[in-house]
């Protein structure tokens, strides 16, 4: 039953390839094609995405609530909530298994079975569980020294990717270039890191780098005005790594501290969403070689398995340099988070718990390890 643990750490990212490729098998012939899809496109018509309402400053909201308007749960309390989903699975299993029980070979397979299923992959399961039987093996264990022992280790797994995002105070701008699946929350998240990057001082522009999207160009535009950041854009269609190009060169004119670019989710395939990365960073490279500082890959918590092949996928179109992960306060499958930890060691430098401007937090293993457990921090 103690598994060997091995600790299968990929090499997450691949130098960025000149040649596009086109020719990449999976996209070859259309039911390919078709069956690519899913894996970078996994939620439908975001163009019939709703436009972000226009809010009242959250931060303010916070302190100083609309009449209408209840006060705003803490993001700790809207992580836990989020993670409903997970935590009562383990909880429940963990208490179904461990009520009155001695740890035995059979009570550790069974708890090994509940973390796969609950998203955490069979090494960090193996793993875990190995590290509960070293210490209380053929010992009377209550579900609750169970869940403490878990999210002990689940922490220390955590521990290394939890990592916040460094601004390079001399890069002028550090560039960030956001990608990932549509719907997965780049824009949103976009414009909540201009914000909190303005509330520390910095000067950030954003580039609307997804051109495809009408929709787009607008939705960051009101992202801009409530983070106070000039917005770079062209028309519907315009070339994306132009206009990347153009908003670095305003970026570096006036000293910027930051550039955001955000970039379309949905292309018509793989081979189109790769070449138009690609070649943003190809044209911007051009003018400074040093970008860009950060490739972020967000992804949407409530997606589960899916945020390992959209790992895998990104990795192979560009150089993911961290990750974000988005949609927490929903019906997140959190364990999915552990997974990727263990078996990607991409730092994860930030999580969304909402869809308002101070709903981005620096993610921190502790507590999240703790709210998956169910256990009060
Ligand atoms: N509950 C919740 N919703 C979020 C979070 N982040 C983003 N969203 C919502 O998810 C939806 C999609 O977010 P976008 O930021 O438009 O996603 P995108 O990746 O830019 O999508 P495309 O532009 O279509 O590629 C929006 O309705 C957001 O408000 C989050 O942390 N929690
Ligand atoms: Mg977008």
């Amino acid at each position: 039953m103690l598994k060997f643990w091995r600790r299968n750490k990929q090499e997450p990212t691949k130098p960025e390839q000149e040649e596009v490729r086109q020719d990449t098998p999976e996209i070859e012939t259309e039911a390919e094609r078709q069956e690519a899809e899913p894996v970078i496109e996994p939620e439908p018509e975001p163009e019939l995405e709703p436009e972000p309402e226009p809010e009242p400053e959250p931060v303010l909201a916070l302190a100083e609530p609309e009449p209408e308007q209840p006060v705003k749960k803490g993001w700790l309390s809207r992580l836990r909530e989020g993670l409903t989903k997970s935590t009562s699975k383990l909880t429940d299993g963990i208490s179904g298994i461990f009520t009155k029980r001695k740890l035995d070979d059979e009570a550790l397979e069974e708890l090994e079975e509940l973390l796969i299923t609950a998203d955490l992959g069979p090494v960090t399961a193996a793993k875990v569980t190995a590290e509960l039987a070293r210490t209380r093996f053929g010992k009377e264990v209550s579900p609750d020294e169970v869940r403490r022992t878990l999210a002990a280790s689940i922490a220390q797994i955590l521990e290394p990717v939890a990592e916040p995002l460094v601004i390079d105070p001399d890069a002028k701008p550090h560039v960030i270039l956001v990608v990932g699946v549509n719907g997965a929350g780049k824009t949103t998240t976009i414009g909540k890191m201009a914000k909190q990057f303005r509330t520390e001082g910095k000067s950030v522009i954003i580039a609307a780098g997804d051109t495809f999207r009408a929709a787009a160009v607008q939705q960051l535009q009101v992202w801009g005005e409530r983070s106070g950041c000039p917005v770079v854009s062209k028309e519907t269609g315009a070339d994306a790594a132009g206009l990347a190009f153009d908003a670095l060169e305003r970026a570096k004119r006036e000293k910027a501290d930051i550039l955001l670019i955000d970039t379309a989710g949905r292309l018509q395939n793989k081979a189109n969403l790769m070449a138009e990365l690609q070649k943003i960073i190809r044209v911007i490279k051009k003018m400074d070689p040093e970008t860009p500082q950060s490739v972020l890959l967000v992804l949407d918590a409530t997606t589960g398995q899916n945020a390992h092949s959209q790992v895998e996928v990104f990795g192979e179109m560009v150089n993911v340099t961290g990750l974000i992960v988005t949609k927490l306060d929903g019906s997140a499958r959190g364990g999915v988070l552990v997974a990727l930890a263990e078996k990607y060691g991409l730092p994860v430098h930030l999580i969304g718990v909402g869809e308002s401007l101070e709903d981005m937090r620096p993610f921190e293993a502790g507590s999240f390890a703790r709210s998956l457990m169910g256990l009060e921090s």
